[in-house]
């Protein structure tokens, strides 16, 4: 018999509560045929475990392992395409969403046939935050307001994490998601443009009882860059935009070391120059190594041998930039033109040749 819908719940460090879910869904979803699929990214708390040893006991949790990876979207989507319900759902492995509305969205979905995705909503009627403080509330809200500069619908939850979605539908906007970050329905919504037909139902977020919250620092750097990719990444990969961002930075670091040194009279200018260029280098590659690359961050011995090849790549940047700049500048006489096309093909050449080699996993 076909499994009539496929609850994704995407987990890192949630031991405790997969069999707490797994017996709330066995009681909200009672009289229909239902699997859940948990997708964990190699959770150093004995989760994968917990989830085998539930599945041998009940054929209707699957697990899938994912080594070496890290992003609640890209977990979420290789749930998705492991599946072959008519529905998917996602909702957060720490008991947070409520699962009682699942049989709600699956009957909004039989009354009308032409309903792409259903929506918890915590924003409209009978929905709420729970015990979220006035900090967390506004910080929200001021994503939410970022959203609706790329957000097709009329959606009140744009950054809900709690949905269920046509598997069909969904298959149609896979090819171009952008798959990074933590907002996977804001992803699909501006993914499939404004047919996409959109339904709310109300849910109450609930206090997280076991295991803590993986929500830090790079969250929102993660959003910003997700709304940037949807804006305009079809234009420029937004890796690239944010390889140039880290770049400048790096270059202002470079002129403020100069500034010191040989501003201050304390070293003479090339030397001052070399130090200041080192240590944008470095600045620049943790920079990148964070943000740029938060998927594919290198660790341990990785990050020794990562930095040294990256000091090699970008000095051979900088040979073909000075290159390009001197042939330029001999033949149209524009230093202007000169410098900028040095320094798009050196940016151009260490993107292209970190991304192949240094960050590659
Ligand atoms: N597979 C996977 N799951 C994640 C990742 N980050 C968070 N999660 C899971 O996604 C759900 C929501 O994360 P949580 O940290 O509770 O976010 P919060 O509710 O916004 O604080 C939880 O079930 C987490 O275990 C990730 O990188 N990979
Ligand atoms: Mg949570």
């Amino acid at each position: 018999m076909t499994v009539e819908i496929s609850v994704i719940a995407p987990t890192l460090n949630e031991r405790e509560n997969v069999p707490r879910l797994i017996e709330l869904l066995d009681a909200a979803l009672a009289g229909r045929r239902w699997e859940v699929i948990f997708v964990d990214d190699n959770s150093t708390d004995g989760t994968q475990d917990q989830v085998m040893a539930c599945a041998a006991d009940d054929p209707r949790v699957r697990l899938i392992e994912r080594v070496g990876r890290r992003g609640l979207s890209s977990a979420c989507i290789e749930g998705f395409l492991s599946s072959s319900a008519e529905h998917v759902a996602v909702i957060d492995a720490d008991l947070q969403h409520d699962e009682r509305v699942l049989p709600q969205m699956l009957d909004a979905f039989a009354k009308d046939p032409s309903l792409d995705i259903v929506v918890g909503s915590r924003f409209v009627e009978g929905g709420g935050l729970g015990d979220w403080g006035k900090l967390r509330i506004a910080a929200s809200n001021f994503a939410k307001s970022l959203s609706y500069l790329v957000v097709p619908q009329k959606v009140t939850d744009p950054m809900s994490g709690f949905f269920m979605v046509r598997r069909t539908s969904f298959r149609n906007v896979v090819p171009n998601l952008s798959g990074r970050g933590f907002k996977i329905l804001l992803d699909i919504l501006c993914t499939a443009g404004k047919d996409f037909k959109m339904k709310e139902l109300p849910y109450e977020f609930k206090t997280r009882q076991w295991g803590e919250s993986k929500l830090n620092s790079t969250v929102m750097v993660e959003y910003v860059a997700l709304l940037a990719d949807k804006s305009f990444g079809k234009i420029l990969p937004l890796r690239f935009i944010m390889f140039i961002m880290m770049g400048l930075v790096g270059a202002g670091v470079n002129v403020a070391i100069l500034a010191v040194l040989y501003g201050g009279g304390m070293l003479g200018f090339m030397t001052s120059h070399i130090i200041g260029a080192l240590a944008a280098m470095a600045v620049n590659f943790f920079l990148n190594n964070t943000f740029t690359y938060s998927d594919k961050k290198l660790t341990g011995l990785r990050l020794m041998s990562g930095m040294m090849l990256f000091y090699v790549l970008c000095s051979f940047g900088l040979f073909f930039n000075v290159l390009v700049a001197e042939r330029v500048v001999d033949a149209a006489g524009s230093w202007v033109l000169a410098g900028f096309l040095g320094a798009v093909v050196g940016a151009v050449w260490n993107y292209a040749t970190n991304t192949t080699l240094n960050w590659r996993a």
